[in-house]
């Protein structure tokens, strides 16, 4: 990741500020500490960005309309919450926007910090699998959390993660979208959105929690190594039709605040009914896979207020699951 990847929010707030005006050369290097040359170049790379911005030797440089390009300032503009969002960090492109919070979180980065990024070059998913990233497509986005909860409660963040995505999917009414246990959201049969969870803790106490969410937003098609199992939402609301993924972004941090407080208030039970409302895995025969790679088949029954998922073996049995893959098996 590049510093220079960043995007330049102070320019960009002070033309948007005054957007349908021209603002001067010299005022805006006066304002950034900046040469003149140095803020010719700054426009041209925000122009490359997708923002209108016309340039004039006499007047300045002024923001054409409010059609603000994915990135900060849009994001910045549906947001209702109170902590998260309230920083962000956007970025062209950057490695992993999970490598990039825990760093800022190892700072001492406030809750409820956001980074997002248009493009990831190494996109992680569980288990060192990676997640492909690619540019003006998705929403890859990582969000902070400083909980005060006991480290073995970390499930409950996750899935109230998964809760918030697919809350923000409800608008596009699209038959068969739901979570796989324990966080996967899947349209008709294929991924549309992982997440990935990571934390800093001991014993009895978390630093941090970072829940990244990679999902696929604009896509029309996939590389060849997941286009049978992978899939967007323009794909499956509407191919003509692109996706705003500024104001998606935003209602998933949304969302993510509301539900985040409903667990502080109310403990992880009124998570896992919601949860539950979007829940393609309960009541459904599956198998799973252990991260060992061992086999269990079962029925899912219920979901543990620590997150845990219970199979109930072919003999009655029952198994308490904390991680693994689940294939949904006919039934
Ligand atoms: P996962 O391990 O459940 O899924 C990874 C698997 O999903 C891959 O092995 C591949 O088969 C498939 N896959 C890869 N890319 C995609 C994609 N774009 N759409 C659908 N399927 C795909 C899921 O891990 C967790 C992913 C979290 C990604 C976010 S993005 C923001 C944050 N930063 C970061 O590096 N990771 C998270």
């Amino acid at each position: 990741m590049a510093d220079s990847n960043k995007s330049t929010p102070d320019i960009v707030s002070i033309l948007y500020n005054a957007r349908g005006q021209y603002v001067s050369g010299e005022y805006l290097s006066q304002c950034l500490n900046i040469s003149r040359t140095a803020v010719w170049k700054r426009i041209n790379a925000l122009k490359k960005e997708g923002y209108k911005i016309v340039a004039s030797t006499k007047k300045g440089y002024c923001m054409l309309d409010s059609n603000l390009p994915y990135g900060k300032l849009a994001i910045e503009e549906n947001l209702s919450t109170q902590i998260f969002g309230r920083s962000i960090e956007f970025y062209n492109e950057v490695d992993s926007t999970n490598n990039v919070l825990k760093k800022l979180a190892q700072e001492g980065a406030a809750e409820g910090t956001v980074v997002i990024a248009d493009c990831q070059t190494r996109g992680r998913g569980r288990l060192g699998r990676s997640w492909l990233s690619a540019p003006g497509k998705g929403i890859w986005m990582s969000l902070l959390i400083r909980p005060e909860l006991d480290p073995g409660n970390v499930q409950v963040l996750t899935l109230a993660a998964s809760v918030a995505v697919a809350k923000a999917l409800d608008r596009f009414k699209i038959p068969g979208t739901g979570i796989k246990w324990p966080n996967d959201i899947l349209i008709r049969g294929k991924k549309v959105c992982g997440i990935l969870t990571e934390l800093s803790a001991e014993i009895d106490r978390i630093f941090w929690v970072i829940a990244g969410i990679g999902l696929n937003v604009n896509h029309l098609e996939f590389p060849e190594e997941i286009k049978d199992t992978a899939t967007s939402i323009r794909i499956e609301a509407n191919p003509d039709r692109p996706v705003d993924r500024s104001r998606l972004a935003a209602e998933i941090i949304n969302n993510f605040e509301e539900i985040y407080n409903t667990f502080i208030e109310e403990g992880p039970e009124a998570v896992i009914a919601q949860w539950k409302d979007y829940s393609l895995t309960l009541e459904k025969k599956v198998k799973l896979i252990s991260p060992n790679g061992e086999y269990i088949k079962g029925t899912a029954v219920d979901i543990m207020p620590d997150g845990r998922l219970v199979l109930k073996r072919d003999d009655g049995t029952l198994e308490y699951i904390m991680s693994g893959e689940i294939s949904l098996r006919e039934i």
